[in-house]
Parts: structure tokens; sequence; C-alpha cells
């Protein structure tokens, strides 16, 4: 029996110990395989935790080339953002079943699960059933507009904590509160404050995340895991990510 701890579980462990955690959103159609095994090298070295891949527009052949590549050179977890359930590949780590519940579009609460269920049953891939929620970030991101849904105004925290904690209560594993890609302004950290304080499962907050000060704003108002996704892609020598890697082993001492 293997005895390494599934993702979720180190996960769920270290947020009880309080280690904050960083992901690292590689968007395979900017990535080929060389560059991403570059770049997923260089993530490792920094101590990045996970590697996220995939994004609402994203064609299929490129993430599954993309994956089995960089799972050869890399001990961290891959782990599957999917836009769609022709995302999956078997060969990441884990894949994030996102039910979108900030929103009321039906495809994205259940739809797509039902598409993939009879696959994901069948493959070696370990899934994360996620409560992903959209918050409001100052201009109208690829997300918002592909999945046809509202996101949750920033300045409504007690809708945030409410959709949150249904998510919980409906058995999902973790939640992740999320700007877009490009966000103008991250998730405020009133919010991330106001929903950490009542939510058990782990929280996951991405979009808009720029710098340092931004990624220590989202940790110490309770987010367990920040996902950076555009700041890493601007970043071509990784000094961000070198100060946010050093930030995140600070804010643990
Ligand atoms: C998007 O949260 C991720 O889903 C990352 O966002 O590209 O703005 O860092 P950014």
């Amino acid at each position: 029996m293997n005895n390494t701890l599934s993702i979720l579980s180190q996960f769920e462990k270290n947020k009880q110990s309080g280690k904050k955690m960083l992901a690292v959103l590689f968007d395979p159609d900017k990535v080929n395989p060389e560059k991403g095994k570059e770049l997923a090298i260089k993530c490792e070295k920094m101590g990045v935790d996970w590697l996220m891949v995939g994004g609402s527009l994203v064609r299929d052949h490129s993430i599954k080339e993309l994956i089995p590549f960089l799972k050869q050179q890399i001990q961290i977890p891959i782990v599957i953002f999917p836009g769609s359930p022709s995302q999956v590949v078997q060969d990441a780590d884990a894949l994030m079943l996102l039910s979108l519940i900030s929103g009321r579009n039906p495809d994205l609460l259940i739809g797509r699960h039902v598409e993939a269920a009879t696959m994901l049953k069948k493959i070696d891939l370990e899934v994360i059933p996620t409560a992903y929620m959209l918050i409001e970030s100052g201009k109208l991101t690829t997300v918002n507009y592909i999945s046809n849904t509202l996101p949750i105004p920033n300045d409504k925290a007690d809708i945030a904590l409410s959709t949150a904690l249904a998510g919980e209560l409906l058995g999902l594993r973790m939640v992740y509160m999320d700007g877009g890609s490009g966000a103008k302004y991250p998730v405020p950290s009133s919010m991330i404050e106001k929903v950490s304080s009542e939510l058990d499962i782990p929280l996951i907050i991405g979009g808009g995340i720029r710098s340092k000060e931004d990624a220590c704003l989202a940790w110490k108002a309770g987010a367990d895991m920040i996902v950076i996704g555009t700041a890493f892609e601007r970043d071509p020598h990784g000094s961000i990510l070198e100060e946010i890697c050093a930030a995140k082993l600070q804010i643990q001492a």
C-alpha cells in the first residue's frame, strides 16, 4: 500500500499546522513543453507547492502534451484546473472537480461533471471536489465571460461567506475564490478574513495577485494557498516569484 498522503490530505494537514502554500498556474497554450520544463524546475527549486495547469480557453492537445512531459521533470504535484472535461489528463497528480457555486449556470454546477464522471471513475487520478467562486475583480475576465455567470460583488463578503459555507455543507473539500486570470484587483482581504473565519475546509485565493505584498495580504487574511498566473508569466527572471516564496517562508516562521 502506498503511504504517501493524497494531495488533498497533505493540503488539509498543512492548513491544520498553519503552513501556507503557493501554486503557480500554467496556461498550456502559452507554455510549450521545453519552456514549461525550465519554468517548472524553477518553480520547484523556489518552493512552489503545486503546479496548476489548465484554464477556460485551452486547446486540448496542448494540455495533453504538457502534463506528461512536466511529470517527468518535477516531483511537486501537478493539479489540473480544468476549463472543460476534455482537459482531463491521467498523468497529472490530481484534478480539481470544479463546481461554480457563485453562478447559476447548471452546466458548471453539475452538467460537465455528469459528462466526465464515468471517465473519472475509471482512471487513476485523485479528484478533489472544489467549490469554485468567482469574485468581481474590476474587469470582465475570460472566466466570467465564458462561464456566463455573474461574479460575487467584491464588497459583499456576506454573500461570499454564505456561498462558501454552502459549498462546505454540500461536501465539497476546498474552496477556490478567484478574481479570474488577469484580474484588475485581487480578492479583498476583508472578504478573505470573513470567509476564512468560519470555513473549516482549505481556502485557495487567486486572480490579480501580482506582488509579495498582495500575497502576504491574502495569506494573513486567511488564505491557505494562493495562486499566481499572470504575474509569473510576466516575470521572465522569476524575481517576483522569488520574493513571494521568501515571504511564504517568513510568514510560517
Ligand atoms: C486564475 O487565479 C488564477 O484562475 C490566476 O490569476 O493570472 O491573475 O494570477 P492571475
